[in-house]
């Protein structure tokens, strides 16, 4: 018992518990253990958060946007110093090997508080000159932001939003995964650390329904951020659009992974088996497709084979651990139901399909699934189609690029893709013709954060990363002075 963690909401600089007195239990999915309890949110105290941003809104707008790009410095070293701690907390809280939650959790999220506050030091706003007028541009805060993050990469996502919101003027209320609570609680402790004016960063921790909906529909919430799943999205832009309140979604994908014929296998395999399971198929940008030229289709099967089934399941705080366990029971459940849809579907499950062999007994109780390969479905069947978001990847053969591209375009998604060829010339004609936000060629999750980053169709709206985030997180207004 003494090993369950209590977390609190920090709200206007203190630590709260929900006004209901309720909560919420958080799982390690490694091994089904409760490792917290986190305040079971509701209105009143999303209601509290949001006053307390509102009441900090003019201080923090009134301050330059050096003033404030000094303010993500010191929030990142701080968080640079507890890198290691984030690192085991969001290993723990989501059962991703540690390894992956040093390289990508722990360090991306003081590159991102780092990466916005340059931006703002290098931020130059327009000026149009006429013959008769000069128009000034200005980028004044939104005002209160309402950050809405998902369980996949916790504290890497929230910081892509908090970061921008902070550097342009805004006060934030951000309501993370009440499935990974941990690093959320984490950077409120440094916010307060560092001495961040109060008020300025809210949290607010509790479910989708109790917290998340009062947070989205809040009158004096004046811009929103969500990533999460598609049908979540869809609820929270309703909600939204009453207020006309500033939206972005980063919603979820089914990205293909087009292999052409020229493809260098030999050093291109493991960024494929990479870009189809990292963070066990949980990541948005997955290619949970892959699309490959029939005339070299055995001959890569049978390579990613053998590089899929040599990946290390098991312990996520071993070193060599590749791959651990999957979010919760019920999504560990979703995935296993659209492995059975597969085989009714007509699919052949080449490898995978469970549980993996001779997990530990510690880990028995975890929501584990093994690396799972399926062919023989047709490119437009549900499982092709749908977002799984786990371990699991299909295989389709295609005859030219026209079909690749038709294939890769069959889904109601548009988020991202990826192309392996020799001819990076022709991988990049291809690219412009696939529907979505982001396509990598030779590469994957390969991130420039100055680029833009979201989807198209049912992958979201709108776009994050460098200039497009200062401009979402920012009312841009124009001032013309006649001469
Ligand atoms: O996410 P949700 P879930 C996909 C993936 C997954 C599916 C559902 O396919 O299987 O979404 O996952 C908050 N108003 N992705 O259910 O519900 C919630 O508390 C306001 C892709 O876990 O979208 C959490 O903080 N907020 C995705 C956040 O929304 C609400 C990553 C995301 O939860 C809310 C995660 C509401 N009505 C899942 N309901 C990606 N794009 O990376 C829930 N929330």
């Amino acid at each position: 018992m003494s090993d369950i963690v209590e977390l609190s909401n920090y709200i206007n600089g203190e630590w709260r518990q929900a006004i209901c007195e309720h909560w919420i239990e958080d799982y390690a999915p490694a091994t089904g253990a409760l490792i917290a309890r986190i305040p079971c949110s509701s209105r009143e105290d999303v209601d509290a958060a949001v006053t307390a941003a509102q009441d900090a809104s003019h201080g923090w707008a009134s301050l330059s946007i050096l003033e404030r790009a000094d303010w993500l410095d010191k929030i990142a070293d701080s968080l640079e110093i507890r890198a290691e701690e984030v690192a085991q907390l969001e290993s723990l809280d989501t059962g991703k090997p540690i390894s992956l939650a040093r390289s990508v959790d722990a360090a991306r999220s003081v590159a991102n508080f780092r990466f916005f506050a340059e931006q703002g030091r290098e931020f130059q706003a327009e000026t149009f000159e006429m013959s008769d007028a000069t128009n000034k541009v200005l980028y004044k805060p939104v005002g209160v932001a309402g950050l809405i993050t998902p369980w996949n990469l916790p504290l890497y996502l929230l910081s892509w939003k908090v970061a921008p919101a902070l550097l342009m003027g805004n006060t934030v209320v951000a309501k993370p995964s009440e499935m990974t609570p941990m690093t959320a609680s984490l950077l409120a402790e440094v916010m307060e650390e560092v001495g961040l004016p109060i008020g300025v960063f809210n949290l607010v921790h509790g479910n989708g329904l109790d917290s998340g909906a009062p947070l989205t529909s809040h009158p004096d919430v004046d811009l929103v951020s969500f990533t999460g799943g598609t049908e979540t999205g869809r609820q929270v832009a309703k909600s939204a659009s009453s207020g006309f309140k500033k939206l972005s979604l980063e919603l979820g994908g089914k990205n293909a992974t087009i292999i052409r014929a020229d493809v260098d296998l030999e050093n291109m395999m493991s960024s494929i088996v990479r870009a189809s399971f990292l963070n066990q198929g949980q990541v948005c940008l997955c290619g949970s497709r892959i699309l490959i030229h029939e005339t070299i289709y055995d001959s890569f099967v049978e390579a990613f084979l053998e590089a899929v089934t040599d990946m290390t399941v098991g312990d996520p705080s071993d070193e060599e651990t590749e791959l651990g366990a999957l979010i919760s029971e019920e999504h560990r459940d979703k995935v296993l139901s659209y492995i059975d849809l597969a085989e009714e579907e007509g699919g052949d499950i080449l490898c995978g399909g469970g549980a993996p062999i001779g997990i530990p007994s510690a880990f028995e109780n975890g929501y584990w699934v093994s690396p799972t390969v399926i062919d023989g479905l047709a490119p437009d069947s549900r499982c092709a189609t749908e977002e799984i978001f786990g371990p699991v990847v299909t295989l389709h053969p295609y005859s030219d690029d026209e079909e690749a591209i038709e294939i890769a375009n069959m889904t109601d998604y548009g988020l991202a893709g990826s192309i392996w060829t020799a001819d990076a010339e022709a991988g990049s004609l291809m690219a412009e013709k696939i529907d979505s936000g982001m396509i990598w060629v030779n590469c994957w999750l390969h991130r420039d954060l100055r680029v833009p980053f979201g989807g198209v169709k049912n992958s979201g709206v709108g776009r994050e990363g460098g200039r497009w985030s200062l401009g979402f997180f920012s009312e841009a207004i124009n001032i013309c002075i006649k001469h």
